[in-house]
Protein backbone atom coordinates (compact mmCIF):
# COMPACT_ATOMS: atom_id res chain seq x y z
CA UNK A 1 0.00 0.00 0.00
CA UNK A 2 1.55 3.31 -0.49
CA UNK A 3 2.86 5.48 2.31
CA UNK A 4 1.39 8.85 2.82
CA UNK A 5 4.48 11.11 3.35
CA UNK A 6 4.92 14.64 4.78
CA UNK A 7 7.41 16.32 3.63
CA UNK A 8 9.08 19.01 5.07
CA UNK A 9 11.04 22.17 3.88
CA UNK A 10 11.55 25.61 4.65
CA UNK A 11 9.20 28.52 3.71
CA UNK A 12 9.00 31.92 4.87
CA UNK A 13 12.86 32.50 5.31
CA UNK A 14 14.35 30.29 2.83
CA UNK A 15 13.40 29.39 -0.43
CA UNK A 16 16.47 28.98 -2.21
CA UNK A 17 15.90 25.13 -2.18
CA UNK A 18 12.27 25.24 -4.00
CA UNK A 19 13.31 23.19 -6.94
CA UNK A 20 14.99 20.51 -4.77
CA UNK A 21 12.02 20.01 -2.73
CA UNK A 22 10.05 19.95 -5.98
CA UNK A 23 12.48 16.64 -7.47
CA UNK A 24 12.08 15.11 -3.98
CA UNK A 25 8.41 15.45 -3.84
CA UNK A 26 8.28 14.12 -7.31
CA UNK A 27 11.29 11.39 -6.45
CA UNK A 28 8.53 10.44 -3.50
CA UNK A 29 5.35 10.46 -5.93
CA UNK A 30 6.85 7.53 -7.82
CA UNK A 31 5.76 5.04 -5.42
CA UNK A 32 3.76 7.01 -2.47
CA UNK A 33 1.67 9.71 -1.85
CA UNK A 34 3.31 13.14 -0.36
CA UNK A 35 0.55 15.17 1.61
CA UNK A 36 2.66 18.38 1.49
CA UNK A 37 3.05 18.86 -2.20
CA UNK A 38 2.75 22.69 -1.82
CA UNK A 39 5.98 22.95 -0.13
CA UNK A 40 7.65 22.31 -3.46
CA UNK A 41 5.23 25.04 -5.42
CA UNK A 42 3.58 27.28 -3.01
CA UNK A 43 1.04 27.96 -6.07
CA UNK A 44 -0.52 24.50 -4.97
CA UNK A 45 -1.47 26.54 -1.80
CA UNK A 46 -5.00 26.82 -1.78
CA UNK A 47 -5.18 28.61 1.75
CA UNK A 48 -6.20 32.59 1.46
CA UNK A 49 -7.40 35.09 3.57
CA UNK A 50 -8.42 36.16 6.58
CA UNK A 51 -7.45 33.02 9.90
CA UNK A 52 -4.58 31.69 6.74
CA UNK A 53 -2.17 30.80 9.44
CA UNK A 54 -4.39 29.43 11.62
CA UNK A 55 -5.51 27.29 9.28
CA UNK A 56 -2.37 26.47 7.83
CA UNK A 57 -1.47 25.53 11.51
CA UNK A 58 -4.54 23.02 11.83
CA UNK A 59 -4.34 21.79 8.12
CA UNK A 60 -0.60 20.79 8.59
CA UNK A 61 -1.11 19.34 12.60
CA UNK A 62 -3.98 17.00 10.97
CA UNK A 63 -1.13 15.63 7.90
CA UNK A 64 1.39 15.08 10.80
CA UNK A 65 -1.26 13.15 12.56
CA UNK A 66 -1.80 11.31 9.57
CA UNK A 67 1.38 10.36 7.56
CA UNK A 68 3.24 7.15 7.79
CA UNK A 69 6.15 9.38 7.89
CA UNK A 70 8.06 12.56 8.15
CA UNK A 71 10.80 13.22 5.64
CA UNK A 72 12.15 17.04 5.82
CA UNK A 73 15.02 18.51 4.09
CA UNK A 74 16.99 20.69 6.70
CA UNK A 75 19.58 22.49 4.81
CA UNK A 76 17.65 25.75 5.02
CA UNK A 77 17.01 27.20 8.84
CA UNK A 78 12.94 26.89 9.17
CA UNK A 79 11.33 27.24 12.42
CA UNK A 80 8.31 25.63 10.82
CA UNK A 81 10.11 22.68 9.73
CA UNK A 82 11.94 22.45 13.45
CA UNK A 83 8.25 22.64 15.08
CA UNK A 84 7.20 19.79 12.74
CA UNK A 85 10.18 17.42 13.78
CA UNK A 86 9.36 17.88 17.24
CA UNK A 87 5.60 17.62 17.05
CA UNK A 88 6.02 14.61 14.35
CA UNK A 89 8.31 12.97 17.58
CA UNK A 90 5.58 13.30 20.02
CA UNK A 91 3.30 11.49 17.98
CA UNK A 92 5.68 8.59 17.26
CA UNK A 93 6.09 9.32 13.93
CA UNK A 94 9.54 7.82 11.68
CA UNK A 95 11.04 10.99 11.11
CA UNK A 96 14.17 11.01 8.25
CA UNK A 97 15.88 14.29 8.90
CA UNK A 98 18.37 15.17 5.56
CA UNK A 99 20.78 18.02 5.03
CA UNK A 100 23.67 19.48 3.20
CA UNK A 101 27.14 19.28 5.47
CA UNK A 102 29.16 21.96 3.60
CA UNK A 103 25.79 24.47 3.56
CA UNK A 104 24.87 24.37 7.23
CA UNK A 105 25.18 22.92 10.39
CA UNK A 106 22.44 21.00 11.67
CA UNK A 107 20.72 22.42 14.86
CA UNK A 108 22.43 20.62 18.04
CA UNK A 109 18.39 20.15 18.71
CA UNK A 110 17.92 17.63 15.99
CA UNK A 111 20.85 16.48 15.73
CA UNK A 112 21.42 15.71 19.03
CA UNK A 113 18.12 13.89 19.42
CA UNK A 114 18.86 10.14 18.62
CA UNK A 115 15.07 9.64 17.95
CA UNK A 116 15.65 11.06 13.98
CA UNK A 117 17.12 9.43 11.45
CA UNK A 118 19.36 12.02 9.87
CA UNK A 119 21.46 11.57 6.63
CA UNK A 120 24.15 14.28 5.24
CA UNK A 121 24.70 14.19 1.34
CA UNK A 122 25.69 16.34 -0.84
CA UNK A 123 24.56 15.19 -4.42
CA UNK A 124 21.41 14.09 -5.98
CA UNK A 125 22.78 11.02 -6.90
CA UNK A 126 23.38 10.56 -3.20
CA UNK A 127 20.37 11.53 -2.36
CA UNK A 128 18.05 9.40 -4.28
CA UNK A 129 19.09 5.70 -3.05
CA UNK A 130 19.06 6.68 0.86
CA UNK A 131 15.40 8.05 -0.12
CA UNK A 132 14.57 4.68 -2.07
CA UNK A 133 15.59 2.53 0.99
CA UNK A 134 13.22 4.67 3.37
CA UNK A 135 10.54 4.07 1.59
CA UNK A 136 11.09 0.44 0.20
O1 LIG B 1 8.78 28.46 9.13
P1 LIG B 1 8.59 27.97 7.72
O2 LIG B 1 7.65 28.81 6.94
O3 LIG B 1 9.90 27.73 7.00
O4 LIG B 1 7.90 26.53 7.89
C1 LIG B 1 7.89 25.60 6.85
C2 LIG B 1 7.11 24.36 7.22
O5 LIG B 1 5.86 24.74 7.79
C3 LIG B 1 6.83 23.48 6.00
O6 LIG B 1 7.41 22.19 6.16
C4 LIG B 1 5.30 23.41 5.91
O7 LIG B 1 4.83 22.12 6.16
C5 LIG B 1 4.78 24.37 6.98
N1 LIG B 1 4.24 25.59 6.37
C6 LIG B 1 4.72 26.84 6.49
N2 LIG B 1 3.99 27.71 5.73
C7 LIG B 1 3.07 26.98 5.11
C8 LIG B 1 2.07 27.27 4.15
N3 LIG B 1 1.88 28.45 3.58
N4 LIG B 1 1.27 26.28 3.73
C9 LIG B 1 1.43 25.04 4.20
N5 LIG B 1 2.40 24.67 5.07
C10 LIG B 1 3.20 25.64 5.52
C11 LIG B 1 2.68 29.60 3.68
C12 LIG B 1 2.14 30.60 2.70
C13 LIG B 1 3.23 31.25 1.90
C14 LIG B 1 2.62 31.97 0.75
C15 LIG B 1 4.12 32.10 2.74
Amino acid sequence: MKKKVYFAGSIRVGREDEGLYREIIAFIKKTDTVLTEHVGDLSLNAIEGEGRDEKIYLQDTGWLKECDLVIAECTRPSLGVGYELAYAEKLGKPVYVFYRKSLCELSAMIKGDPYYHIYSYETKEELWPLLSEILN
